[in-house]
């Protein structure tokens, strides 16, 4: 087994933990909790680089090894990043598991050394009809991020 965390915090006072681990050949488990954050949804999305010299702006885009357009975690044609959206209580946190095929830890296309990124809006999963919707969700702005680093 891989395992893998990132620590997410943010001036605004957002903070989480998201473990990564895993199984076999493809399948991740994400397992996360985030507090601080306004009740709803937030798109939720592994971005391409672990770069966080400007904040969550310097991660870059989606993670998007196919060149797909934005989607659904369920869809065919999505950014390996797009992880939906979690969902947060009216006590502001939100915990959550997460099982996906497109966001290994090791080989060519791990998501090792890059980042996930918690948004201040729903992701609207590629459907929305915005101008945005194909390459972010329209998700807004990013509240918090953390990069991705292994595990002992
Ligand atoms: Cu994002
Ligand atoms: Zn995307």
């Amino acid at each position: 087994m891989v395992k893998a965390v990132a620590v997410l915090s943010s001036s605004e006072g957002v903070s989480g933990t998201i473990l990564f681990s895993q199984e076999g050949d493809d399948t991740t488990t994400v397992t996360g909790s985030l507090s601080g954050l306004k009740p709803g949804q937030h798109g939720f999305h592994v971005h391409a680089l672990g770069d966080t010299t400007n904040g969550c702006m310097s991660t870059g885009p989606h993670f998007n090894p196919g060149g797909k357009e934005h989607g659904a975690p369920g869809d065919e044609n999505r950014h390996a990043g797009d992880l939906g959206n979690v969902t947060v209580g009216e006590d502001g946190k939100a915990s959550f598991t997460i099982v996906d095929k497109q966001i290994p830890l090791t080989g060519p296309h791990s998501i090792v050394g890059r980042a996930v990124v918690v948004h201040a809006d729903p992701d609207d999963l590629g459907k929305g009809g915005h101008e945005l919707s194909k390459t972010t969700g329209n998700a807004g702005g990013r509240v918090a991020c953390g990069i991705i680093g292994l595990q002992g």
